[in-house]
């Protein structure tokens, strides 16, 4: 079993709900138990500022399955939430689940970067991480408490708790 991060965010069609709805499709997850879920957040849109805030949060899974395989799953919910995959990289969106971490591998291929590409500077990964597992490492040994410290929160706060 390996330890993986998801992050979840969401600013459109009901985010509240949308995340809400992903924690339960996560916890159905075949070869895969849900250990641990952050509080709900709101934040503020990074990239364009024309876009409504977003929910953010981050879910703990034990996982059996590759990282590919996890990612197809990931696929499989946001494309069930309405999920319309087009070039809008930073536009809005009913629903992102990311892989953050997956154990201490790094991964570089076409589909997937692990860690995610944002992590590090954003407060809506980071804090919701710091949340639920403040001791975590990166694989290559920088600790998250610690970047957390350089980083603006950005008006981030806590919505309500998901369990
Ligand atoms: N901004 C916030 N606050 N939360 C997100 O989940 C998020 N996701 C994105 C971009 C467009 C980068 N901005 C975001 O993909």
């Amino acid at each position: 079993m390996t330890t993986a991060y998801i992050g979840l965010g969401s600013n459109l069609c009901d985010p509240e709900q949308q995340l809400r709805d992903a924690v339960t499709q996560l916890e159905r997850l075949k070869h895969c138990q849900l250990s641990s879920i952050s509080s709900l957040y709101f934040s503020r849109p990074m990239g364009p500022q024309d876009q409504p805030d977003y929910m953010n949060a981050v879910a703990e899974l034990e996982t059996s399955l590759s990282p590919i395989a996890l990612l197809d799953e990931l696929q499989k919910i946001e494309n069930k939430a309405g999920r319309i995959r087009k070039d809008n990289r930073w536009g809005p969106r009913i629903l992102d689940l990311d892989i953050l971490l997956f154990g201490e591998q790094t991964i570089d291929t076409e589909r997937l970067t692990v860690p995610h590409y944002g992590l590090k500077e954003r407060e809506f990964v980071l804090i919701p991480l710091i949340e639920i597992i403040p001791e975590l490492l990166l694989p290559n040994g920088e600790s998250i408490a610690f970047l957390r410290d350089n980083i603006d929160a950005n008006g981030l706060k806590i919505h309500s708790k998901l369990r």
